[in-house]
């Protein structure tokens, strides 16, 4: 029966109801606390039938590739120290991040990472030479983007998340159904490229998942001197973007939300926001001295919650993991290091006028000028060679 305003007034105030209309920002709202299906153990937690747990064949392959994937990490660290790298932003610590949004996502949906990414581009299947090339300064990028679906790691904060909105509202408007996976970092998030981003994805419905890993510092500046927030999830909301957070170091939990994130997406419904709760274990690169502004007990409680040992424990639980099978994939991962040495420690030529190619579709008329500039300044200093 419908209410008439008469109706109302002539109802006595003992039956008169107040209804409250549906509180529109509740289905956006993450959990209260990160969701987590394994425990700092290993041990499964109860079932959760909003994130059902990946098959036990994906987690297997989440855990071969984390493996290797830490492997990588070390080795890259290790080529700094040799001179063969200029610079590595380490994400030890991050594996499960890294690994889970790479497998979350299709080979034929589009990656957007940061510098911190280098991990996750391997387990994406990039060559890990190829994914160096721009840490070691000789292009800037050393991958094909469109052969990889993939776009090249950007340093400058945030710019991907407009990069992704833009390219994902493109894919849906000429309807395909590829999804944008764009990863940010907590620092990030207070760039304003953060927060244009989501709105116009969300304004559009454009098919992105925005991957916040929370790992607590931005460089030297920790989460609290950051934001007020209660959680970075909550910065979806405000745009009318569903929101979650994760245990960042349950490899099995970031992998149940992100394929719910990735597949509320692709249905056509929006944006997506995940916030990661995790932990650098390094420094931000090998060129900052993380003992100046973080204390070692803090890093040894964060060293406990390990996503790789966690992820081994409950597999072995399983029965799906033995003592034969992680040497194995111990064994491919110190192969796949022992080849990226060797092929790192060739000397690439690398043409300093290669420098400008790509930069734009169509060069400036700026650029044009300095590529001219340098071709002029190389030919001086090759004709003073000459007559030395
Ligand atoms: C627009 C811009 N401002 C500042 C910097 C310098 N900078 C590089 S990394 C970084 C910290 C970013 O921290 P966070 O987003 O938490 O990512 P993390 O390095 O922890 O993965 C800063 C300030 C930059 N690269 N770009
Ligand atoms: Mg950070």
């Amino acid at each position: 029966m419908t209410t008439t305003p008469q109706a109302v007034r002539r109802a006595s105030p003992r039956t008169r109801r107040t209804v409250t209309p549906p509180d529109p920002a509740r289905p956006l709202l993450p959990d209260a606390e990160p969701v987590r299906l394994l425990d700092q153990r290993g041990t499964p937690l109860p079932a959760r039938t909003d994130y059902p747990e990946p098959p036990v064949e994906a987690l297997r392959e989440l855990y071969r590739r984390m493996v290797l994937g830490r492997r990588f990490d070390t080795q890259a660290t290790a080529l700094t120290k040799q001179g063969r790298l200029a610079v590595y932003p380490s994400s030890r610590g991050q594996e499960a991040c890294q690994v889970a949004a790479v497998l979350a996502v299709r080979d034929t949906d589009w990656v957007f990472p940061t510098y911190r990414e280098s991990m996750a581009l391997v387990a994406r299947g990039i060559d890990p030479v190829e994914v160096l090339t721009l840490l070691r300064g000789d292009w800037h990028c050393g991958y094909d983007p469109t052969e990889v679906r993939t776009a090249p790691q950007c340093t400058p904060l945030a710019t991907q998340c407009v990069h992704a909105a833009g390219l994902a509202h493109g894919e849906a408007y000429q309807g395909r159904d590829t999804v944008a996976l764009a990863f940010i970092g907590d620092g990030a998030t207070s760039e304003g490229d953060f927060h244009e981003g989501i709105n116009f994805a969300a304004v559009f419905k454009a098919p992105v998942v925005y991957f916040v890993q929370n790992n607590r510092y931005a460089i030297s500046v920790p989460l609290s001197r950051q934001t007020a927030a209660p959680s970075l999830a909550y910065k979806g909301v405000g745009y009318g973007v569903p929101s979650e957070q994760v245990d960042g170091n349950d490899p099995v939990a970031v992998l149940a939300v992100l394929t719910r994130a990735v597949a509320h997406a692709r249905a056509g419904n929006g944006p997506f926001l995940v916030e990661a709760h995790t932990y650098r274990m390094e420094p931000h690169t090998n060129a900052d001295d993380a003992t100046r502004y973080r204390d070692g007990a803090e890093v040894d409680a964060w060293r406990d919650r390990d996503p790789v040992a966690r992820l081994e424990t409950y597999l072995r639980s399983r029965g799906v993991l033995d003592d034969a099978a992680v040497a194995e994939i111990a064994e491919q991962a110190e192969a796949y290091a022992a080849d990226l040495r060797t092929r790192m420690n060739i000397q690439p030529t690398v043409d300093p006028l290669s420098l400008f190619d790509h930069v734009y579709a169509q060069p400036t008329p700026q650029l044009v000028e300095q590529r001219e500039q340098v071709r002029a300044e190389l030919a001086a200093a090759n004709d003073e060679d000459g007559a030395a």
